[in-house]
């Protein structure tokens, strides 16, 4: 793999709204009165599952990518058996940013899927409110890190199928028997490709995020 991260396509600054044109603009970024809920979202998963194209679809803003070319040397360590088009990889994170219903800001980091990166979750989950783990049914080991990392650091996830064209179509309930997902857990079909299905992914986590966090009262 190159070691260079330089060749980042899209680069923007990470100062969300900075370099917007003014139609592009939100509500809350045009009118100081307001508020918007900003939350983190993880999206994490297998090597070459999706994640960079869950980010991009559905981003408003240019994505921050961190792509480095692959070449020989990753041969034997990566398994491109189910994605032979894939010529890049994530090497630090993807970036994105989806505002939801005028006000809901959705800041999406997706992680580096080879494992020789995974050092920089403990970075990337930290302020998160919750975890999307993309799964490809022909290769559902390949979430397990993902979903064994979610579990002990009790951050909420939901699993969300990356169905490709040529693999056959399982139903949710048959992909939570297969990664023994306890019932509370949303485990849904989509398409990283589809903004409608990347966006009812996100609704789902974040609705399954608030059932999990603990209501604060309020102070007296
Ligand atoms: N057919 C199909 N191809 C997809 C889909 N999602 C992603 N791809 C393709 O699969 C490959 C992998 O996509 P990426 O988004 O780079 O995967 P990733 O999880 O970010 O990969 P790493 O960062 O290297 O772990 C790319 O060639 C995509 O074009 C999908 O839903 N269907
Ligand atoms: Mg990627």
């Amino acid at each position: 793999m190159d070691s260079t991260v330089s060749d980042a396509t899209g680069v923007t600054p990470l100062v969300a709204g900075f370099a917007e044109p003014d139609e592009d603009l939100k509500a809350w970024q045009r009118e100081r009165d307001r508020a918007p809920v900003a939350t983190k979202i993880v999206v994490a998963g297998g090597f070459g599952v999706g994640k960079t194209t869950l980010v991009t679809t559905v981003s408003e803003i240019t994505p921050l990518q961190t792509e480095a070319l692959m070449t020989e040397a990753s041969e034997g360590t990566d398994d491109l058996s189910a994605t032979p088009g894939k010529l890049t990889t994530t090497v630090a994170m993807d970036y994105g940013r989806i505002t939801l219903d005028d006000d809901l800001v959705l800041y999406l980091f997706g992680t580096p899927g080879q494992q020789r990166f995974w050092f920089m979750w403990d970075d990337l989950v930290r302020g998160a409110i919750g975890a999307v783990v993309l799964a490809d049914t022909r290769r559902l080991k390949d979430c397990f890190p993902a979903l064994d990392y979610f579990e002990s650091c009790g951050l909420p996830y939901v699993v969300a199928v990356n169905h490709f064209d040529d693999s056959e179509l399982f139903e949710p309930e048959d992909v939570r028997e297969a990664l023994t997902i306890p019932p509370h857990i949303p485990v849904m079909i989509m398409d990283a490709r589809r903004r409608i299905s990347v966006i009812e992914t996100l609704l789902a986590l974040v609705g399954h995020a608030l059932d999990e966090t603990p209501e604060q009262s309020p102070a007296p």
